[in-house]
């Protein structure tokens, strides 16, 4: 059996505190204006921090946790707003795919979340889909896959809310996704993208997410950690 090590990131604290609280053989490590915590989950190693908000904190983070940390695998876990009318307060959803609504350079023909050289939408790991699939299952819980879109906004407009699911048929919207995704992707690395709805993107996001961050952020963490069990080494 080899032995792996799994990233686990948020992108603020709610999002990871419910996740340290359970680690075994915790050390802390202060890096890049960063705390990194490494640990062990039911025996399994894990390394597990907030990036801070935003793609380009979560790039760097990401980008840590597998070129100094080792990780070989990445599970991020944490809150978005909903975009489909499915997705209610505390409702889990798993990306597929992650793309930038905030990444144009339309003005040269190019598609709303396209460079030269990049995809508009970067596809997550399909086994961790699957890990998350049976997990549900377990738990009697229904997760939503679909495109999750990126972008650095929070945001809290019906307009905003519907060109963006327009633009990308995305489901639901945060800050930090696509960024996870494209550094994972550039260096091979399996990841998964979790989110509990904190709010609908919506003129009461605001309220909602300052209400609900921290039950839907367990609500994520919670899984996280039930997937980690579950995750099979190979
Ligand atoms: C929002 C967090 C950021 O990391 C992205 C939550 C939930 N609802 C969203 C929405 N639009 C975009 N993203 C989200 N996360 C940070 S702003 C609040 C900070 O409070 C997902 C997300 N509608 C700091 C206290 O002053």
């Amino acid at each position: 059996m080899m032995s792996s090590k799994i990233a686990i990131m948020g992108a603020m604290p709610e999002e990871i505190e419910p996740i340290i609280n359970k680690l075994e053989n915790l050390k802390e490590t202060a890096y890049a204006a960063n705390k990194y915590y490494e640990g062990t989950y039911h025996g399994k190693e894990v390394v597990v921090a907030y990036s801070k908000i935003g793609k380009v904190f979560a790039t760097l983070t990401a980008t840590i946790l597998i070129e100094k940390f080792g990780c070989d695998k990445l599970l991020f876990s944490g809150v978005a707003g909903a975009i489909s009318d499915e997705l209610k307060i505390g409702d889990l959803i798993i990306a597929d795919g992650l793309c930038q609504h905030d990444l144009d350079i339309t003005a040269f023909g190019h598609a709303h979340g396209y460079v030269p050289e990049g995809e508009v939408c970067v596809p997550s790991d399909e086994e961790l889909r699957e890990v998350a699939k049976k997990v549900a299952e377990s738990k009697g819980l229904t997760l939503k896959e679909g495109i999750i879109a990126t972008g650095d906004q929070f945001v809290a407009d019906t307009q905003r809310k519907e060109w963006i699911s327009k633009t990308f048929n995305a489901d639901a919207l945060e800050m930090e996704g696509a960024a996870v995704a494209v550094v994972c992707s550039a260096l091979n690395v399996p990841f998964f993208i979790l989110r509990a709805i904190s709010d609908s993107a919506d003129m009461d996001a605001g309220f909602d997410f300052d209400a609900f961050l921290e039950s839907s952020a367990k609500i994520s963490a919670d899984f996280i950690l039930s997937m980690v069990d579950a995750i099979e080494y190979k």
